[in-house]
């Protein structure tokens, strides 16, 4: 006779991470309405599409806010004082910081992420190629309290928070993480934050519905992810990438919308999509200067200045510590 053998019904159990994404995506598709936080995007295939969005032609923030910090590179360096440890939340590639670097004399650098073979790797190549920075990569979920190294205790410190990462997060958080940032980088703090503008909706449901799909493809690619690591059954042929300006709630929603009455397996488990209803992926919330003053006032921090590009599409703002 066969021993009855009970295999494991997905990837293995014991990973915290594959534990809290599984948990993450039942809650969301269990919720009415249904969504998923945008942070799982970002796999290896999500991230080198996310590259790819901002080289379209219509993802202008990207661009644009690394034109504001070439352009006003001087300026910002006078705003980090001398010895100053600078500290980027989310590092990624560490390509707008280079801008900062090459313009302004730290005493040492903390890129802070939360993937930890990329993060020591792009560490690595930034201290081959600035011999006489300090690099001191911390592997860390920046929307979560962590330390920082001992060695920058005393230092003045200075936060750097490019690409709009902020508008993915709602006010409340957002508020929360310029609290936690404020009270991470201590006395005399200061920041630096790129936030994208409102605008013409037609110039913003561009950027997020480009021509050649590939922000459509970066949407779908959560629901491949989801196949591929939590053993679901999406057919990626039966969701719509949508993204709407949401003028009262001043934000770009995406949207993955069910283009027919279909039921999902994720895990064992059964979800039913109605025609047209939608998994909300992610929120993107443009701030105007006077809307973002406010949410940073609201944290403890105070906007000393704003630089933007000629046509007003982003901003880059300098906060200090009230
Ligand atoms: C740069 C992560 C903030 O909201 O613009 C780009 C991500 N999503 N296109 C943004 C994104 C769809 C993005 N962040």
């Amino acid at each position: 006779m066969t021993a009855h053998v009970r295999l494991p019904r997905t990837l293995p159990v014991d990973d915290t991470a594959h534990r809290a994404f599984l948990a993450d995506v039942v809650a969301g598709l269990s919720a009415d309405p249904k969504t998923i936080p945008p942070k799982y995007f970002y796999d290896e295939r999500g991230s080198q599409l996310f590259e790819a969005i901002t080289r379209t032609p219509e993802y202008y923030p990207t661009r644009t806010e690394t034109s504001i910090l070439t352009a006003r590179a001087a300026e910002i360096a006078a705003f980090i004082p001398q010895d100053a440890v600078l500290v980027e939340f989310g590092a990624g590639a560490l390509t707008k910081v280079r801008i900062l670097l090459d313009a302004a004399p730290v005493r040492a650098f903390v890129p802070v992420d939360i993937s930890e073979a990329f993060l020591r790797g792009q560490a690595a190549r930034l201290s081959r190629e600035m011999p006489g920075l300090q690099v001191l990569p911390v592997v860390a979920d920046f929307t979560a309290s962590f330390p920082l190294p001992a060695e920058v205790a005393t230092a003045p410190k200075v936060g750097f928070f490019p690409g709009s990462t902020i508008g993915n997060f709602e006010p409340h958080e957002a508020t929360a993480f310029l609290r936690h940032a404020g009270a991470l980088l201590g006395p005399g703090a200061r920041l630096i934050l790129g936030v994208d503008l409102v605008k013409d909706s037609d110039v913003l449901v561009a950027a997020y519905n480009d021509a050649a799909g590939v922000t459509a493809e970066f949407n779908l690619n959560l629901l491949r992810r989801i196949n591929r690591e939590l053993g679901a059954n999406f057919d990626l042929s039966a969701f719509w990438h949508r993204a709407v300006y949401n003028r009262e709630q001043h934000r770009i929603e995406m949207h993955l919308a069910s283009k027919a009455r279909q039921r999902v397996r994720v895990d064992g488990r059964c979800f039913d999509f109605r025609r047209g209803e939608t998994i909300h992926t992610e929120n993107s919330y443009k701030y105007t200067p006077d809307l973002f003053r406010t949410l940073a006032s609201g944290a403890g921090w105070r906007v000393a200045t704003t630089w933007t590009d000629p046509q007003k599409w982003f901003a880059v703002h300098a906060l200090v510590r009230d």
